[in-house]
Order: C-alpha cells, then structure tokens, then sequence
C-alpha cells in the first residue's frame, strides 16, 4: 500500500471517536487492582534476601524512606497505566492533600538504577516529572521501590491534540511542544544520561489547562554514560546491525533519542509517522526495511506548508547512521526554536484513527528497541540470568547466529 492508499484508509476511519480508548482505558483501570493494606515497612522484610542486589546499588546516593508509605499518603486503587517496570497509581499526601503518582518496582538494580536516574535528573528541569518521595517497603512479599511523582493532570501527549476539539493544532505550538521535549533532552543528555524510551506514552502534561507543561517520564531504560567521544572516524554502521562492541560503549545511546525526537517532530506535524508498516500490527519486513534505509518521504499534501527549516531538523535528526546523527546542542540551536514559527494549521486527523494511532506507538517503541538492545542483553545477562524469564529468552538470543554475531532483527521484537 502506497503513501495515497494509507492516507485514504485512516480517513475512512474517522468515526472510530477517541472515547472508545478512554472505555478501553476504564476497563484496564479495574482490571489493574492495589491493595494498599498489603504495602509493609522493609523492617518485616528480615527474612527477604537483598542479596540480588550487586555491590553498586546497595546504598542508596539520598535518604529513602523505610517507613510504610501508608503513613503518609493514602495510596489509591485507580491505576495511572503500566510501564515496563511497574504499576502506576495514585496516591494523596494525607498532610497536605495533595494528589500525586506511585510507581511501583519490585526491588532490583534496574529498578535501583531507575530511581536514581530518575531523582537525579529531575533536580533543575521544567521538563522531567518530579519525584517527590522515595520508599522502600514491601509489598505482597516482595521488596518493593516506590517512587512518589507530582501527578501530571493533563495526561499523555498524543491524546491530549487528539482530543481537542476547541481550535486547529498549528505548526507554533508543534513548536512548543518540541521545546519542552528538547529541554528534558538536553539536561539528560548534559549528565551524561540517555533516556533510550522517549515516546508519547511518556511525556505527560501538568494539567489540562492551555498553559500545560509537558514533562518526560520513565526512567526504566535510561542508562548513565561515559561521556565519550565517538572516533573521527566511526565507519558507517546499520543501526539495528551495528556490532554489538560499538554500541555497548554506549556511544549510541544518546543518538537514539535524538532519533525517536525525529519520529516525534515528524507525528506532530503531520499526524502520521515517517515509516509505516503496509499492514497494521508489529513492524513489518517492509517498513524495516524503510527505517534502515532512511526511507520517508515529507508527502505535498500534509507538509507543503510546513516551513522548510522544520523539514531540514527532522531530517537532521532521522540519519540513519547514528555516528553521523546530530546532537541535542544542535537541534536546539537551530533559529525554529528561536524565531516566531508560523501558525500554520496542521490536519491532525490521523490521530483519531485508532489502528494508526496504535502504529505510531508500536513504530516508536520498535526503533527505541532495536538501538536499545545489544547493551541490554549484556547487562540482563549478568543480574540474575537463572532467575529472570527476559534473561533466558535473552541467553536464548546471544547464542550465536552467524559468524559476525549480529544482532537479531527488528521481527524479534514483541514490544
Ligand atoms: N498521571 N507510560 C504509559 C502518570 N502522573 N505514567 C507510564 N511509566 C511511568 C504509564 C503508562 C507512562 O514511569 C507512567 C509513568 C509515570 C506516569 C505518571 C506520572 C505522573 C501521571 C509508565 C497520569 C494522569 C493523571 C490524571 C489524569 C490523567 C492522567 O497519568 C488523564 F489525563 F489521563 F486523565
């Protein structure tokens, strides 16, 4: 199917009403059921082994509380949604009344290493949810981490354009929105931290009011750095087959957000992404094929009145070769950010297509994966590889496929 022939299918698709997610939504809400009597101090934990726990997370670099966080905040049944880490729901200061949100992780060094991401990179940032209390407690027999967040009222990005009604998105407020995204991006990638899961399921908005600030959440992927260099002369790599050496000096880690930045900024103005599977569902042999090669098109009819600097910083941010990609520093410096950008208005109705509004999720999430994964199956490997089904599935992988010892394909993924 062709570019015309997608564009047709969603736009005989406009009935399918954004309230039938929000049914769908209620429904995993019930389903998703705490029970906060069950949360226990970490004192009743004696008999609970912490011994999972390697030597660099033992100790925790600011004071966590081990104190049941039922004595402070009255924690809610009503589920916020699921990460790939843990359950979020909602949670009331019981001094000063205030609504905020409880991440739940069962106790780990990828959950440690969340949390002290996550606290570290919200001091000093507009743009990244704040965390507000740390607990350590246990629930339902396990060590648990709870990660106490400013509750962000507006919801998730896609949803919020989605379901205005009101007046036209414009390419100006597109703008706005990738500033506030570039701003969490920066100051990450100025600690020498890469996020490694930007998507729009993760960047909420305070409130629903016309002021909202959008922040970025889920620290489950991020992953500190080493602050170096990429060699001058860096040979042309496929980013999904790059060996698996180059990347888990983590040389690419900061690209690939600067990547899924690209994906983002294309959505947000156009409503559809740039590679797109030819059917619906998991990413396709063809669409892989688009994304390695680069392969998008900025199609006349949506972006004949985008402005051409817009079009030039996507393009920046989509090369395919990741040691040839820009870097935060440069997109922000680029004058779109700075100058008073256009107020064209931007057909936003592919977002009301349910079956392409779930294909941007799933192409996002697909490419987030695929540069995450050489230096994940490292680490995973080494936590607790008897233990974890993910570390078995991923010894299952590392055996060796050919003599080069690529990494699997973007088919793997079950994202
Ligand atoms: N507030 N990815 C999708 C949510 N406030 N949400 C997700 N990982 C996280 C949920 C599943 C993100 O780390 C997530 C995480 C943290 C939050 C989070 C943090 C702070 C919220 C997984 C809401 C919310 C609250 C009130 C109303 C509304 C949303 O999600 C809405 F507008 F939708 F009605």
């Amino acid at each position: 199917m062709g570019l015309q022939e997608f564009i047709r299918t969603y736009k005989n698709k406009l009935h399918i009403k954004s309230s039938k997610k929000e049914e769908k939504c209620k429904d995993n809400q019930q389903k998703e059921e705490c029970k906060p009597n069950s949360i226990k101090p970490l004192n009743t934990a004696l008999n609970l082994p912490s011994s999972s726990i390697s030597e660099k997370y033992r100790q925790f670099p600011f004071a966590t509380r081990q104190n049941a966080i039922t004595d402070e905040y009255e924690v809610s049944k009503e589920s916020l949604g699921v990460g790939i880490s843990g359950k979020v729901l909602t949670c009331w200061n019981r001094q000063t009344k205030r609504k905020c949100a409880l991440k739940i992780l069962k106790d780990s060094d990828k959950a440690r290493r969340e949390v002290i991401l996550h606290k570290r990179a919200c001091d000093g940032c507009d743009n990244i949810v704040q965390v507000l209390d740390i607990y350590e407690n246990v629930y339902a027999s396990n060590r648990c981490l709870l990660i106490v967040m400013e509750c962000m009222e507006g919801g998730e990005l896609f949803n919020r354009i989605r379901d205005r009604q009101d007046k036209p998105f414009t390419e100006r407020e597109a703008a706005n929105i990738i500033t506030m995204i570039t701003n969490a991006v920066i100051h990450l990638h100025h600690m020498d931290v890469a996020h490694r899961d930007l998507k729009p399921e993760n960047l909420l908005f305070t409130s629903k009011s016309d002021n909202a600030v959008l922040k970025l959440t889920d620290f489950g992927f991020a992953k500190e750095g080493n602050n170096e260099q990429l060699p001058l002369n860096t040979p042309c790599y496929t980013p999904y087959y790059v060996a698996p050496e180059i990347l888990s000096n983590n040389k690419y880690d900061k690209a690939c957000d600067i990547w899924s930045l690209g994906v983002i900024m294309y959505i947000l103005l156009c409503g559809y992404p740039p590679f797109f599977s030819t059917h619906g569902g998991a990413i396709s042999a063809g669409m892989r094929t688009k994304i390695k090669a680069g392969e998008y098109q900025f199609p006349k009819a949506e972006w004949a009145n985008v402005s051409q600097e817009a079009k030039s910083i996507i393009q920046q941010m989509l090369t395919v070769d990741p040691s040839q990609r820009v870097t935060i520093d440069w997109v922000r410096r680029q004058p779109w950010f700075h100058s008073t950008v256009p107020e064209t208005p931007i057909d936003i109705r592919p977002f009301f297509d349910m079956e392409n509004y779930e294909q941007m999720k799933v192409e996002i999430a697909a490419a987030n994966h695929a540069q995450r994964r050489a230096d994940d199956e490292e680490s995973i490997g080494q936590i607790a590889p008897h233990k974890s089904r993910i570390a078995q599935r991923a010894a299952k992988r590392q055996r060796p496929t050919n003599v080069e010892g690529v990494q699997p394909s973007l088919s793997n993924i079950s994202e």
